[in-house]
């Protein structure tokens, strides 16, 4: 059957149209790196790591060349994907502490929660960062709010990142394994409990940082923020991975009668980044490259667990990424000395906190077997758009309110049409607007150089024009000779920015 018949069948048919409901309602995987760059994978063109399972869904699947995060940090990015909003319309939505209170208000309509009215179950493990509780959370209690109440059933998670304390799974709203005697508390403000700093002892520190993440020291490494207590609830590094894993693999084996959705956003390859004995050495390039390895391991383990369960079929997979690459994020983990010719953001300029297209140009790759035809697509697409793709391949209408910067690209997704997007607005603090293979960076103050990072912002006293047909690493500025275009799209993002949304068809 056609891929895109089937979903207009779906909009046309009664909604009895018995046997047919599971077939065009696939269970939803979707696996979301974290800062893995354009170039990191074998399928993109790395060379120094092997990542068989995730060349495995790209030569099953449709690999996108174009495919974007919808901002160059993590934050923003996630609140994207979960509200279809692009995150510059909302203040509190950058890169948030541990302590941060959840930035998605409960009730409004999310991708989980539209998928859940849809029927699914759905769930999400690993990495959150969207903050949790109302902003005052007790990490000893019940944590409210948080994924329940924007849709997710089932929830197993990073509370913020690997290299920010609380540093405890919260499983359904509770710390995992916490002992009432030994109560946690966090703090980003002055310190807490008597626990050994960073700054203070690095004579403690199994992995040093190279800048900032000198707080509270777990498992031998220095965070970014304090916390006393939970001694018994702590996370060990180097079995993330593993444990993660095995949530989700759970939780695709505990499905019901219905479909599910599983948001499995790994830690991998964030800071700190502590791979598993096993994978240390897969590599040449250190512990980011060896963690490349790992994280490829665990999408082996969730196609694996796909086939045994005979899910393959009737399960649209997508893997992608939460933002660019960065190579020193704050530990001394050796990535910058051992990098040799592998280029995480392949041929894009920039990486993770930066306008240009290596902060969010990264890999995005959808396997359906049967309904997407495996290739290569260069339409343009954004992660802001999954929610109203999939509330459609789901067969769940919009509310008005709902994803108001989300486009359905579904007949993109699904190969069915070369074409995506015809713009986007690219989001790293500043923002920049794409139009076709146009890009405009607006003029903007602050910083060209990250320094800590060594990444290029895209700041600068004029704007920038790139045609990236010809010119995909952004190298000549056309500014100067096409003023008209310039003054057009810098209008035209202005305007979209103005309107507080941009989703046609309201
Ligand atoms: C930065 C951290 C960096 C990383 C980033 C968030 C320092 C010096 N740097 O502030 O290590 O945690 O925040 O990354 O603290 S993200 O992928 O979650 O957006
Ligand atoms: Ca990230």
């Amino acid at each position: 059957m056609v891929f895109g018949m089937g979903v207009a069948t779906l909009a046309t048919s009664a909604p009895s149209a018995g046997l047919e409901v599971p077939e065009i309602h696939p269970n939803i995987v979707l696996i979301y790196a974290d800062d893995l760059g354009y170039g990191d994978t074998g399928c993109y063109g790395a060379t120094r790591v092997q990542t068989p399972a995730v060349d495995r869904i790209a030569a099953e699947g449709l690999r996108f060349t174009d495919g974007h995060a919808a901002a160059a940090t993590c934050t923003p990015s996630r609140y994207a994907l979960l509200t279809g909003e692009y995150a510059f319309r909302r203040r509190g939505t950058g890169v948030l502490s541990g302590a941060a209170g959840m930035i998605i208000e409960p009730g409004r309509p999310t991708l989980p929660s539209l998928l859940k009215r849809a029927g699914y179950v759905t769930g999400v493990v690993g990495k959150w960062h969207l903050g949790l509780g109302d902003g005052n959370v007790d990490w000893n209690s019940e944590i409210k709010p948080g994924p329940a109440e924007i849709g997710f059933d089932y929830s197993f998670l990073i509370p913020a990142t690997g290299d920010r304390v609380p540093c405890v799974y919260v499983e359904n709203a509770r710390v995992v394994g916490l002992d009432p005697a030994d109560p946690i508390t966090v703090s980003y403000g002055k310190r807490v409990g008597g626990d050994p700093i960073g700054a203070e002892h690095p004579e403690l520190l199994k992995m040093h940082p190279s800048h900032g993440h000198d707080r509270t020291i777990v498992n031998g490494i220095s965070r970014i923020g304090y916390m006393s207590g939970g001694q018994a609830a702590r996370w060990v590094d180097e079995d993330m991975a593993d444990t993660l894993t095995r949530k989700a693999v759970q939780f695709v084996e505990q499905r019901a009668d219905k479909p599910f959705f599983l948001y499995f956003a790994y830690h991998d390859i964030h800071v700190p980044r502590v791979p598993h004995p096993r994978f240390v050495g897969r590599t040449e390039m250190g512990p980011r490259g060896d963690a490349i390895a790992q994280l490829d391991w665990c999408t082996g383990q969730i196609l694996s667990a796909l086939d045994r369960l005979g899910l393959a079929e009737n399960t649209l997979v997508l893997f992608t990424s939460d933002n660019g690459p960065v190579v020193d994020d704050g530990y001394r983990d050796d990535a910058v000395a051992r990098l040799g010719d592998h280029r995480p953001a392949g041929p894009f300029r920039g990486g993770k906190y930066s306008r240009y297209e290596g902060g969010t140009r990264v890999p995005l790759i959808v396997r359906w077997p049967g309904r997407v035809q495996p290739g290569v697509s260069d339409a343009l697409v954004c992660q802001v758009d999954f929610l109203a793709s999939l509330a459609r391949l789901a067969g769940q209408p919009l509310p008005a309110e709902a994803g108001p910067d989300s486009f359905d690209v579904l007949p993109a997704l699904s190969g069915e049409s070369p074409k995506g997007r015809d713009h986007l607005v690219e989001h790293a603090g500043g923002l920049a607007l794409r139009e076709a293979n146009w890009k405009l960076l607006p003029s903007a103050g602050g910083a060209r150089v990250l320094q800590t990072v060594n990444i290029e912002t895209g700041a600068g006293d004029s704007s920038q024009l790139y045609d990236l047909g010809a010119d995909p690493g952004e190298r000549h500025n056309l500014a100067s000779t096409q003023p008209d275009r310039v003054r057009a799209m810098t209008e035209r993002l202005e305007s979209l920015r103005a309107a507080g949304r941009t989703r046609p068809n309201l």
